[in-house]
C-alpha cells in the first residue's frame, strides 16, 4: 500500500519540504517537492530528487557490532556505557568526548549534549559545525549578543541586490539559487554580485564577479565600510539609535578602493562599482558561507560584512540583512541545543555563570560541565595525546573531513575506545571503531530540524527500519540510563524531547535570549506529529512563529545595541612559499554530498563529476608540465593525494582547487583532508580549510585504463583506483606504477573473482602500443569490459556503460565493442548533464544543432533538461554558447 507522506530533504540547509508516496511492501519511494513548504515551494534539486534511489539496504549497518563481531544492542550499550563510567572514573569527565553532527536531529542532538555536559559532566562535546558554523556564530554573538540569522528566503525576492560572499549557492543551495534566478529574471535591475576567487556557476547570473585574492574578504568590506562613509551612505540616525562601536570599526577601516584593488588583486573600476551599488540600493542582502567561515579570521570577516549592514540600518527588514546561509539540515538545531563546545543549551553559554546555574536546575544536573569543552581540531589533537581516551562520534566522518586527516586517522587508531553511530557500514571512521553503532537514517527516523531561515521542519518516518537500527536519541539514552542516569533520560519518544528542549528556551527567558520556543513546551504529540513548518521565535509573543528579528532596533547585548566590531584584516596563516607556491582551496560539487556516503549510492549522482579531479588555471597548468585529464599528484606539508587534472581560466593563477567528497571507500588516493592545515580562527575555533599551500606535479603511471563491470569488484593492486557506481553497472579508472606480466592474467584475476560458470572472452592487444582490451560475456550478455591504454587512446565510456542495461548485445554491438566506439548510427548520448532527466551533453549538442534551439528555456521544452531543479542551467548555457 502507498502512502503519501510530508518530510524534509537531509541535504542541505535550504530545508526543503519533501512530499513522499513511500511503498512499504516495495521499499520503494517517490519523492516531489512539497508545493506547500515555503523553503521551496515544491522545487527540489537533484540531490533531493534522488534519495530514493538511496534507501538501499545494502550497505547499511544493520546489527551493532563489538570489536567487529555483530551483537545485540543489550551487550553494545552495556559496553559503551562501562567503558565511559571506567573512563571517567579513572581520568575523569574531560577523558570523555562526543564528537556530534548536523545529520542529526534536534532531538537526538539535545540528549547527546545534556548527557555530555549536563550528566557526565564535561565540556567535551562538540560538532562538525566546528569546520562550518562556527565563525558565523561567533560573529553573530560579538554583534547581536545572540546567535541569530535575522532574515528569512522571502528577503530574496524582495532585494534590489543579493551579494554571494564564498558561496557557490549554485551547486550548494540550488534551491535557494533557483529562487534567486527566478527573481533576477522577474526583476532583471535585481543586481548580483558574486565574491569568490573562483568563477563558479553561481557566477552564471552575476552582473558582476569580484575573483578577490584568496582570503583577503576582510579588506573589501573595510573599504566598503569607509566607502560608504565617505558617500555619505550611511544611516547616521540608526548608527546613533542601535548601535555602538561605529567609530572605532571606521577608523580601522580606513582604506580607499585603489588600495583595496591591489590588496584584493582585483580591478579597481570592479571594486568602486560594487561599492557604488552597495551604496545605491537599500534593499541588499549579503548572504555568505564557507569562503568566509572557513578561514584564519572568520569570525572577523563576518563582522565586516555584519558592519556594512549595521552601518546603513539594513538589518531585520525586509529584502535586506546579513544572511549566514547553514549548510547542513540541522546545523541550525545543533546551535540551538548547544552542540558546540563552548555553548550550553538553547542558546546559553559557558561564559555566564547565570546560563550554567539555570540550565543546571531545569536539568536537575548535580554535576554540570562548568568550563568549554574541546573545540573539533583541539579535541581530536587530545585523542592523539591520550588525553581523551574514549570518544563516541556520531554522524559524521572525520577522517574524512577533519583537517590533518591522516593525523585524525591515527588518533583514532591510539584511542582506546572508539564508539560510531553511523547507517553505513564501511566509512573512513567506521573501519576505526571498537563499538559500531546502527543509526537509523532518513526515510526511518522521526524528530525535527531547523534550516538556514530558522524554520522548524519535521523529518518523518517512511519505512520500518533497517535491521535493528535505532534512532540516535534512543541510542543515547540507553547509554545515558546504563551510565546511572535514568531519571534524566525517561524519553519514550521524540516528542517528550522537542516538549523539554521547548521548554528550556522559554525557561527564565523573558525575551533575554532570541532562542525562544516556549509555545511548543506543551505540544501534544498530535500537534508535534501535524507540526506545520515555523520560524522561530515561537512564543507568546509571536505564536506563529517570526519571519525577521531586529526590526525593532533591539538586539540581545547588555546595551540592547548592536555592536559594531573595529576588524583589522589578515591574511590567511599558512601562505605559500618556495616549496608550496600555490593555495590549496577546496569545495563541494553539485551532485555529492560530503563524504558521498548516501550520494553516492545513487548512480545518476555519480555521472557529473565521477573522479577526483583538480583545476587550475592553464599558465600553471604550462608551468608545472600537466596536461588536461592526466593525473597529478597534490602535495602539502601533511599529506598527498591524486586527481584529475582539469584545466580552466576559472581558477586565479596560483590557486588550486579539488573537491572535498572522496574517500578511501571510493578513491584510493582522493582524500583531500589529509593535505589541509588544522589552522583555526582564534576566536570561532573554525579550520582554514579554503588556504593550504600546496604543490602540485604530474604523476605518471606506466599504464591507465578502466574497466567496467555488471558486478561489484575488489580492485586493490593499482595505485590510482576510483569507483563510480552506474545504472546497472560499477566503473573503475585505474593506473599503475608497474605494468603486470601479463595483461590476460590481471584481467581475469580483477574480473573473475569467485567465479564457477565459464564466462566467454573477447580480446583484442597490441602489445607494441601498449593496448590491451577485452569483453567478458554470459551467453550473449556482457559481464564485463576491460580497456588499457595510453590515457589520450582511451574511448569515451558513456556507449559502453549504457550496454550493461541490455538482456544481449546484438551483432553490430559486439563487433564495435572492442573498439570502444557505437556502431555507425547510434547515437552516444555523452557525458551527463541534467541529473534529474538523464540528458547527456551530446544529446544536447544534437538538439542545439540541428533544432535550432537558442536559450536554455527551449533547450527545456525540448528535452525537460534543466527544468526540474535548474542547477545545470550553467552548463546548457555554456553548450549553447559553444554552439
Ligand atoms: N551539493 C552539495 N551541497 C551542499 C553540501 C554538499 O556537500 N554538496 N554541503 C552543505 C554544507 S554542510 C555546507 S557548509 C554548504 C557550503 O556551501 P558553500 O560555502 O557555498 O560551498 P563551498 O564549495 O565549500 O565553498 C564556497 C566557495 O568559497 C570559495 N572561497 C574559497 N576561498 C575564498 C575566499 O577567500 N573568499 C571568498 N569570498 N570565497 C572563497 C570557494 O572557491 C567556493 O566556491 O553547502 C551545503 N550544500
Ligand atoms: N577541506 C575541507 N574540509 C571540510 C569542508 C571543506 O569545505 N573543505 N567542509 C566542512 C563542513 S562545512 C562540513 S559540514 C563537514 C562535513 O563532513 P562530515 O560530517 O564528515 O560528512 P558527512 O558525509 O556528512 O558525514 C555524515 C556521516 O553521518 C552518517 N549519517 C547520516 N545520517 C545519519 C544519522 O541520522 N545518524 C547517524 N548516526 N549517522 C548518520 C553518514 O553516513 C556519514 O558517515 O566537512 C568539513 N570539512
Ligand atoms: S536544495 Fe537540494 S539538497 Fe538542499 S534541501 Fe533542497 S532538495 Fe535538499
Ligand atoms: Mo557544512
Amino acid at each position: 500500500m502507498t502512502k503519501t507522506i510530508q518530510t524534509t530533504c537531509p541535504y542541505c540547509g535550504v530545508g526543503c519540504g519533501i512530499s513522499v508516496k513511500a511503498d512499504e511492501a516495495q521499499h520503494h519511494l517517490k519523492v516531489s517537492g512539497d508545493t506547500a513548504h515555503p523553503a521551496n515551494f515544491g522545487r527540489l534539486c537533484s540531490k533531493g530528487s534522488a534519495l530514493g534511489e538511496t534507501i538501499e539496504l545494502k550497505g547499511r549497518l544493520l546489527q551493532p557490532k563489538v570489536y567487529g563481531r555483530e551483537t545485540n544492542w543489550a551487550e553494545a550499550l552495556d559496553l559503551v556505557a562501562d567503558s565511559f563510567t571506567s573512563t571517567l572514573k579513572k581520568y575523569g569527565p574531560d577523558a570523555v568526548a562526543i564528537y556530534g553532527s548536523g545529520q542529526l536531529l534536534t532531538e537526538d542532538y539535545y540528549v547527546a549534549n545534556k548527557l555530555m555536559k549536563g550528566f557526565i559532566g564535561s565540556g567535551n562535546m562538540d560538532t562538525n559545525s566546528r569546520l562550518c558554523m562556527s565563525s558565523s556564530v561567533a560573529g553573530h554573538k560579538r554583534a547581536f549578543g545572540s546567535d541569530t540569522v535575522p532574515g528569512c528566503y522571502a528577503d530574496f525576492e524582495q532585494a534590489e541586490m543579493i551579494v554571494l560572499i564564498g558561496s557557490n549557492a549554485a551547486w550548494c543551495h540550488p534551491v535557494s539559487f533557483q529562487r534567486i534566478r527566478a527573481a533576477k529574471e522577474a526583476n532583471p535591475s535585481l543586481k548580483i554580485v558574486v565574491i569568490d576567487p573562483r568563477r563558479t556557476v553561481s557566477c552564471d547570473i552575476a552582473d558582476l564577479h569580484l575573483p578577490l585574492a584568496s582570503g583577503s574578504d576582510a579588506v573589501l568590506f573595510n573599504g566598503l565600510l569607509h566607502f560608504l562613509s565617505e558617500k555619505n551612505a550611511l544611516d547616521s540616525a540608526y548608527i546613533l539609535a542601535h548601535t555602538e562601536g561605529f567609530e572605532a570599526a571606521l577608523s580601522t577601516a580606513n582604506i580607499d578602493s585603489e588600495q583595496v584593488a591591489a590588496l584584493c588583486g582585483l580591478n579597481k573600476d570592479d571594486v568602486q562599482r560594487f561599492y557604488q551599488w552597495f551604496a545605491s540600493h537599500d534593499k541588499v542582502v549579503s548572504l555568505y558561507s564557507q569562503g568566509i567561515n572557513q578561514s584564519s579570521s572568520g569570525t572577523d570577516k563576518v563582522n565586516a560584512i555584519i558592519n556594512c549592514h549595521l552601518a546603513t540600518g539594513r538589518i531585520g527588514k525586509p529584502g535586506m540583512g546579513p544572511f549566514s546561509l547553514t549548510g547542513q539540515p540541522n546545523a541550525m538545531g545543533g546551535r540551538e541545543v548547544g552542540g558546540l563546545s563552548h555553548q550550553l543549551a538553547a542558546h546559553m553559554d559557558f561564559s555566564n555563570a547565570d546560563d550554567i546555574d539555570r540550565v543546571a536546575r531545569f536539568w536537575g544536573a548535580q554535576n554540570i560541565a562548568q568550563k568549554p569543552g574541546y573545540p573539533a581540531v583541539e579535541l581530536f589533537d587530545a585523542i592523539y595525546d591520550g588525553k581523551i581516551k574514549a570518544v563516541w562520534i556520531m554522524g559524521t566522518n572525520p577522517v574524512v573531513s577533519l583537517p590533518n586527516a591522516d593525523k585524525v586517522k591515527h588518533a583514532l587508531q591510539r584511542c582506546e575506545f572508539v564508539v560510531v553511530s553511523d547507517c553505513i557500514e564501511n566509512t573512513d571512521t567506521t573501519a576505526l571503531a571498537h563499538v559500531l553503532l546502527p543509526a537509523q537514517g532518513w526515510s526511518e527516523k522521526d524528530g525535527t530540524v531547523t534550516n538556514s531561515e530558522r524554520r522548524i521542519s519535521r523529518q518523518r518516518a517512511l519505512f520500518q527500519p533497517a535491521g535493528s537500527a535505532k534512532p540516535d536519541w534512543w541510542i543515547i539514552t540507553q547509554v545515558a540510563r546504563r551510565m546511572g542516569f535514568e531519571q534524566a533520560f525517561h524519553y519514550q519518544s521524540p516528542v517528550e524531547i522537542f516538549r523539554e528542549h521547548a521548554a528550556l528556551s522559554g525557561f527564565e527567558n523573558d525575551g533575554t535570549r532570541d532562542f525562544d520556543l516556549s509555545a511548543f513546551a506543551d505540544i501534544t504529540q498530535q500537534d508535534y506529529e501535524q507540526l506545520q513548518p515555523t520560524q522561530w521565535p515561537v512564543n507568546q509573543a509571536y505564536p506563529q512563529g517570526r519571519a525577521r528579528l531586529f526590526d525593532d532596533g533591539r538586539f540581545f547585548t547588555q546595551s540592547g545595541k548592536a555592536q559594531f566590531i573595529a576588524v583589522t584584516p589578515r591574511p590567511p596563516v599558512n601562505r605559500p612559499d618556495q616549496d608550496y607556491p600555490l593555495i590549496l582551496n577546496t569545495g563541494r560539487l553539485r551532485d555529492q554530498w560530503h563524504t558521498m556516503t548516501r550520494t553516492a549510492i545513487a548512480a545518476k549522482l555519480n555521472q557529473h563529476k565521477p573522479e577526483p579531479f583538480v583545476e587550475l588555471h592553464p599558465l600553471d597548468a604550462q608551468s608545472y608540465g600537466l596536461v588536461a585529464n592526466s593525473l597529478a599528484m597534490i602535495e602539502s606539508r601533511l599529506g598527498s593525494m591524486l586527481a584529475r587534472v582539469q584545466i580552466t581560466d576559472s581558477q586565479l593563477p596560483g590557486n588550486l582547487f579539488v573537491p572535498m567528497h572522496w574517500t578511501g571507500q571510493y578513491a584510493s588516493r582522493g582524500r583531500m583532508g589529509a593535505l589541509v592545515n588544522p589552522i583555526v580562527d582564534p576566536i570561532s575555533k573554525q579550520p582554514e580549510s579554503k588556504h593550504t599551500p600546496a604543490r602540485i606535479k604530474a604523476y605518471q603511471p606506466s599504464w591507465q585504463g578502466f574497466i567496467l563491470s555488471c558486478r561489484e569488484l575488489t580492485i586493490n593492486e593499482p595505485e590510482y583506483w576510483v569507483k563510480i557506481k552506474g545504472e546497472h553497472f560499477y566503473r573503475y579508472e585505474v593506473a599503475g606504477l608497474s605494468l603486470p606480466d601479463n595483461w590476460q592474467d590481471w584481467a581475469k584475476k580483477s574480473l573473475c573473482d569467485n567465479e564457477s560458470a565459464t564466462p566467454q572472452w573477447q580480446e583484442y592487444q597490441d602489445p607494441g602500443l601498449g593496448n590491451y582490451r577485452a569483453a567478458r560475456f554470459m551467453g550473449n550478455r556482457l559481464e564485463s569490459v576491460v580497456f588499457i591504454a595510453k590515457e589520450s587512446m582511451l574511448p569515451e565510456r558513456n556507449w559502453l556503460s549504457g550496454l550493461f542495461t541490455k538482456a544481449e548485445l546484438d551483432k553490430a554491438e559486439r563487433m564495435a565493442l572492442l573498439t570502444g566506439r557505437p556502431p555507425v548510427g547510434i547515437a552516444d548520448v555523452g557525458i551527463l548533464v541534467c541529473a534529474c532527466f538523464n540528458v547527456g551533453e551530446k544529446t544536447i549538442q544534437a538538439a542545439i544543432r540541428e533544432k535550432g534551439l537558442k536559450t536554455h528555456q527551449e533547450v527545456g521544452l525540448c528535452l525537460k533538461a534543466g527544468t526540474n531543479c535548474g542547477s545545470c542551467v550553467p552548463e546548457i548555457k555554456a553548450l549553447l554558447y559553444k554552439g
